[in-house]
């Protein structure tokens, strides 16, 4: 059974999407695939922390034109309202929702989106409390009640979604329940799976939320989405880990946007490949795909794929952050090395987990072969870094949107590079005063790239120059490695 909805949410926190951004992001949905758009961004403060506040006749023009250029490109629209601190006894805040939604119904707008997640589950005003058993009724009486005032209006197109205050974990809580049972059935609710960013989408566990609110889950897939602490990371490897019968059991996924309007479309391509076919999905493939149809252009994409590979950090990614190309490449060096110097401490914590710690003092292969190995994974990546900061990347927005991973990449390569001309320099005669100079350069180089907290790689190439360093030092002092 396909996804009955696909869609895209602008959800996060930070900066909103320009409507520009949202104009491009509805035609690109409307080619691979997607159906429903939805309108929540939690810093679009007149649509959560100063809800009761209107819209300006200018704003709603805006929404008008996105509204119809949905409709034309076969996108539902749906409008969100986040009402921070809702006083469910004050008929004003009841008129004020609906007053706020009038407007978006004039435009043409017909589906409409209330989000109460994020917020307290009791009651803000003391009041709700005597005529309400438990917050789920009165969140099952204000969306029930919009939804019939909604319908009074004669269009029978008329939708409505909502966000619930528990939107993770088991998927069998009272909570849950009571929404199932009194919620109409006509209300699509939302869940984003075990977790907030939930690294895997289990039909099982689909089935048992789906059971509590007695309608096919809607899943609010929190991926690529890169707001509030994973800011530094930019989301753009290919959606995994989401079974391949789940569409058995939900009404569909809607993935919540990373802050990067044009990179979130990397993504939500793998998204799109996905809900075709989830049992014939293959994550690499899909990935490979998506970065030729986002760049326009082979090596563009290739390099990309190479800043992707580097910068996995993300929850579909758990516990396999440093499983990247460079990783195996520095460990084959060192052990042709003959062991990283034990001097320069142990393993980078993340890493000790993945694999074991070297043992120094085993016996050195060919370290000038060596040297040129590592030094060609450096030059590559310093290559992927210049096309993607350079001007012939195709895709301008895209490269502005990465240009601070870019640039990180640029900083370790020439780290990685710095650190392989002093071991070169120590090798042909470790007491060349030339080194002292290029130690102090690979030592700057390290400072000003960690000032850059765009993650690309981790600590490999920090910990990778600073084991060269200690290795030079060795051969200086004449210590057996
Ligand atoms: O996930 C939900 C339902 N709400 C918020 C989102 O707005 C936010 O983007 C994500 C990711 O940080 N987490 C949330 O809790």
């Amino acid at each position: 059974m396909p996804f009955a909805i696909r869609g895209v949410l602008e959800g996060f926190y930070g900066r909103p999407w320009s409507w520009p951004e949202r104009e491009r992001m509805l035609h690109f949905m409307s080619q691979h695939g997607f159906n429903l758009y939805m309108y929540a961004p939690k810093n679009d403060p007149i649509h959560r922390n100063r809800w009761r506040e209107p819209y300006l006749p200018e704003e709603i023009i805006r929404f008008a034109h996105l509204v119809a250029v949905a409709k034309e490109r076969g996108v539902e629209f749906a409008f969100g309202i986040s009402p921070l601190q809702y006083h469910y006894r004050d008929p004003g805040d009841f008129a004020t929702i609906w007053e706020k939604l009038m407007p978006l119904y004039k435009v043409g707008c017909r589906s409409f989106f209330i989000l109460l997640d994020d917020m307290p589950d009791k009651f803000h005003h003391e009041d709700d409390q005597a005529q309400f058993d438990t917050i789920a009724d009165a969140q099952v009486w204000l969306n029930n009640t919009v939804l019939d005032k909604l319908r009074a209006l004669g269009d029978p197109a008329v939708r409505l979604y909502f966000c619930p205050t528990e939107y993770h974990g088991q998927g069998d809580s009272p909570y849950l329940r009571i929404l199932g049972e009194g919620m109409d059935p006509a209300i699509e609710i939302f869940w984003s799976g075990t977790e907030v960013c939930s690294p895997a989408l289990r039909t099982e566990d689909a089935r048992i939320v789906s059971a509590s609110l007695k309608r096919p889950v809607l899943y609010w897939d929190n991926y690529p989405v890169n707001d509030l602490d994973m800011q530094m990371d930019p989301h753009i490897l290919p959606v995994k880990g989401r079974d391949a019968d789940l569409d058995n059991a939900c009404k569909g996924i809607v993935a919540n946007g990373a802050l990067q309007a044009e990179a979130s479309k990397i993504v939500f391509h793998t998204y799109a490949q996905y809900m075709d076919d989830p049992a014939a999905y293959h994550p690499d493939a899909a990935w490979q795909k998506a970065l030729l149809e986002v760049t326009g252009d082979a090596e563009d994409a290739a390099a990309v794929a190479i800043l992707g590979d580097l910068a996995r950090r993300s929850a579909l990614e758990r516990g396999h952050f440093l499983d990247n190309f460079l990783l195996p490449q520095l460990r084959c060096f060192w052990d042709a090395w003959g062991g990283a110097p034990a001097v320069a401490g142990p393993e980078i914590p993340d890493l000790a987990k993945q694999a074991p710690p070297y043992e120094p003092g085993t016996a050195p292969g060919d370290r000038a072969a060596a040297l040129d190995e590592i030094a060609e994974t450096y030059a590559r990546m310093r290559a992927a870094a210049e096309r993607l900061l350079g001007a012939t990347f195709r895709n301008r927005d895209l490269a502005a949107e990465l240009r601070p991973w870019a640039l990180k990449l640029q900083g370790w390569a020439s780290v990685g590079e710095a650190a392989i001309e002093v071991l070169r320099l120590a090798m042909a005669d470790p007491h060349d005063p030339a080194i002292d100079a290029k130690r102090e350069t690979v030592l700057d180089l390290i400072l000003t790239t960690r000032e850059n907290f765009h993650w690309v790689q981790g600590d490999l190439t920090d910990q990778f120059a600073r084991r060269c360093l200690w290795a030079a030092d060795e051969l200086k002092n004449g210590t057996v490695l």
